[in-house]
C-alpha cells in the first residue's frame, strides 16, 4: 500500500502531464477581460490563480474537490461516535482530490501525532512576548520560531534539485499542521489560564486533542472543534490568508514563512479578525442596552449607529459571495442540534434576521449575507471559550489544512513566481489620452 506522499506524488504527475497538455492546446485562449474598475478595485473578479483544493460559487458557497459543507458532513469520516467530520479526512481529500476511507483519516492522524513535537525554544519565543500581545502575534512569532525545522530551507541550501521541491514542502507542511494545536493551546494556556499548560494526549484525534489541551473535555466542544476545523480550511485561492501564502511560497520561501505570511493577513479585521470582533459587536450591543436578549428594533438602532460611526457591520458581506455563507449554516444547524436556547446564539439569529434588511438599504453593500464569523463566536462561548482575541488563532490552525495542501500542489506543479503587472494613474491617464499602451514590460 503506497503511502500518502507516494499516492500524492503519482497525482501531481499525473496532473502536471494534463496541464502542460491543455495549456499546448488552448495557452493562447482568454479567459476574461480586465475593466479599469477592477485594476483600482481589488483584482475583484479577476480569474488569475490556480488552487486545485476548493472552488467557491458566488450563490452556492464553497465546494472542497466538488462536495458542499452538507456533503462532507456525510461523507468524511468521523471520530467514533461523533457526527461531525473529522478535519484529517478533509485534508486528505484536499490533497489527494479522493474522499477518505475510515483507515485513511487515521493515516492522517496518526502521522500528525507522530510529527507533533514542539521544541522548546518555540515555547521559549513565546515567552519572550509580553502577554498582553494579542494571540495572533504570538502565533505568527511561534511559527517563525519553528521556521529553523523546515526541510525545505535546509535543502535548498544544501543545492536540492526543483524536481525534490514538491517532497520538502510536504513534509514541512505535515510537520507544521501537527504542530500547530500545541503551539496555539499554549498560547491561549499562557494568556488567559494562568500558564497551566496541559499535556497532549496521543490517543486523541487532531480536533480532540486541540480541545483537550486548550481545557475543554466536554464532547460536543470536541465535535464542534471536528467541525470549525473544517469548515475554515479552505475558500479557494483569492481571499488574503490563501493568496498570501501561495505568493509568498511562489518566491521559494518555505512553507513556515509562506503561512507566517498568510496568518498575517488573517489577522486583519476585513478577513480572519472578524470573527473576534463581531463577538465584541454583540457583547458592546448588550451592555449598551443593558438586556440578555435585544429585541429586533434595539439590534436595528444598534446596527445603524454603527454604520453612522463609518463602521463595518463585522460577519456580514463577502467579496465573492452573494449567499448566506454555507459555513454560517453548517454552525446554525450546530447551535439548533447543541445550544438552541443559548441566548447568545439566539441574538445572532436574531442579527441574521435584521442586518441584511438594513445593508440592502444602504444600495452599496454587494452582500448583505452572514458570513462564515457572523457565527463562530457564539458557540465558543456556550463552551466557556469567552476570550475573543484568540478566535482568530482558531482560525488559523484550521487555514493551514488548506492553504498548506494548496502549497504541496503549487511545487509539485512546478508553478513559477508570482508577478502581475501593476501600473500608475499617470501611466492610465496617457493611455486615456491615447498616448500609447500602458502594459507590457
Ligand atoms: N457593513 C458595512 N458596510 C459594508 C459591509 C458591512 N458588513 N460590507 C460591505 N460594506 C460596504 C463596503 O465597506 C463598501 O463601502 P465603500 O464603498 O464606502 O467603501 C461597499 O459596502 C461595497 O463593498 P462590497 O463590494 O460589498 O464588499 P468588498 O468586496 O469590498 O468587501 C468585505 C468584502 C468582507 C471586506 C466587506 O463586506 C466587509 O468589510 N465586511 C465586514 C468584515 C467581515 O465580516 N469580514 C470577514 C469576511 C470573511 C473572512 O474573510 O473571514
Amino acid at each position: 500500500m503506497a503511502t500518502i506522499k507516494e499516492r500524492f506524488k503519482a497525482k501531481a504527475d499525473d496532473l502536471s502531464a494534463e496541464i502542460k497538455e491543455i495549456l499546448k492546446k488552448h495557452g493562447t485562449r482568454t479567459i476574461g477581460e480586465v475593466q479599469l474598475s477592477q485594476v483600482y478595485q481589488g483584482m475583484r473578479g479577476i480569474t488569475g490563480l490556480v488552487t486545485e483544493t476548493s472552488l467557491l460559487d458566488a450563490q452556492e458557497g464553497i465546494r472542497f474537490r466538488g462536495y458542499s459543507i452538507p456533503e462532507l458532513q456525510e461523507k468524511l469520516p468521523k471520530a467514533p461516535g461523533g457526527t461531525e467530520p473529522l478535519p484529517e479526512g478533509l485534508f486528505y481529500l484536499m490533497l489527494l482530490g479522493e474522499l477518505p476511507e475510515v483507515r485513511d483519516a487515521e493515516e492522517v492522524t496518526s502521522a500528525w501525532q507522530r510529527r507533533s513535537h514542539v521544541p522548546n525554544y518555540v515555547f521559549d519565543a513565546i515567552e519572550a512576548l509580553p502577554k498582553s500581545s494579542h494571540p495572533m502575534t504570538q502565533f505568527v512569532v511561534a511559527i517563525m520560531a519553528l521556521q529553523t525545522e523546515s526541510i525545505f530551507a535546509r535543502k535548498y541550501a544544501q543545492g536540492m534539485s526543483k524536481k525534490d521541491y514538491w517532497d520538502a514542502v510536504y513534509d514541512d507542511s505535515m510537520n507544521l499542521i501537527a504542530r500547530l494545536p500545541r503551539v496555539a493551546a499554549y498560547i491561549y494556556r499562557r494568556k488567559y489560564k494562568d500558564e497551566k499548560h496541559i499535556q497532549p494526549d496521543g490517543l486523541l484525534d487532531w480536533s480532540g486533542n486541540f480541545a483537550h489541551m486548550l481545557g475543554f473535555e466536554d464532547e460536543s466542544f470536541k465535535e464542534l472543534m471536528r467541525l470549525y476545523m473544517t469548515i475554515h480550511a479552505d475558500h479557494e485561492g483569492g481571499n488574503v490568508s490563501a493568496h498570501t501564502t501561495h505568493l509568498v511560497g511562489s518566491a521559494l520561501s518555505d512553507p513556515y514563512l509562506s503561512f507566517a505570511a498568510g496568518m498575517n493577513g488573517l489577522a486583519g479585521p476585513l478577513h480572519g479578525l472578524a470573527n473576534q470582533e463581531v463577538i465584541k459587536w454583540i457583547f458592546d450591543l448588550r451592555e449598551e442596552l443593558g438586556v440578555a436578549l435585544p429585541s429586533k428594533e434595539q439590534i436595528e438602532e444598534y446596527v445603524k449607529k454603527t454604520l453612522g460611526e463609518g463602521k463595518v457591520v463585522p460577519g456580514y458581506g463577502h467579496a465573492v459571495l452573494r449567499k448566506t455563507d454555507p459555513r454560517f449554516s453548517a454552525q446554525m444547524e450546530f447551535g439548533k442540534k447543541h445550544m438552541p436556547d443559548d441566548p447568545l446564539v439566539n441574538i445572532v439569529w436574531r442579527v441574521y434576521d435584521v442586518v441584511p434588511e438594513v445593508l440592502k438599504s444602504l444600495g452599496k453593500v454587494k452582500n448583505p449575507w452572514p458570513n462564515v464569523d457572523a457565527h463562530s463566536g457564539a458557540l465558543l462561548v456556550h463552551y466557556g471559550l469567552v476570550e475573543y482575541e484568540f478566535y482568530t488563532v482558531l482560525f488559523g490552525v484550521s487555514r493551514a489544512l488548506g492553504v498548506l495542501a494548496s502549497l504541496c500542489w503549487d511545487r509539485a506543479l512546478g508553478l513559477p513566481i508570482e508577478r502581475p503587472k501593476s501600473i500608475t494613474t499617470a501611466s492610465v491617464k496617457d493611455w486615456l489620452e491615447g498616448k500609447g499602451e500602458i502594459w507590457g514590460d
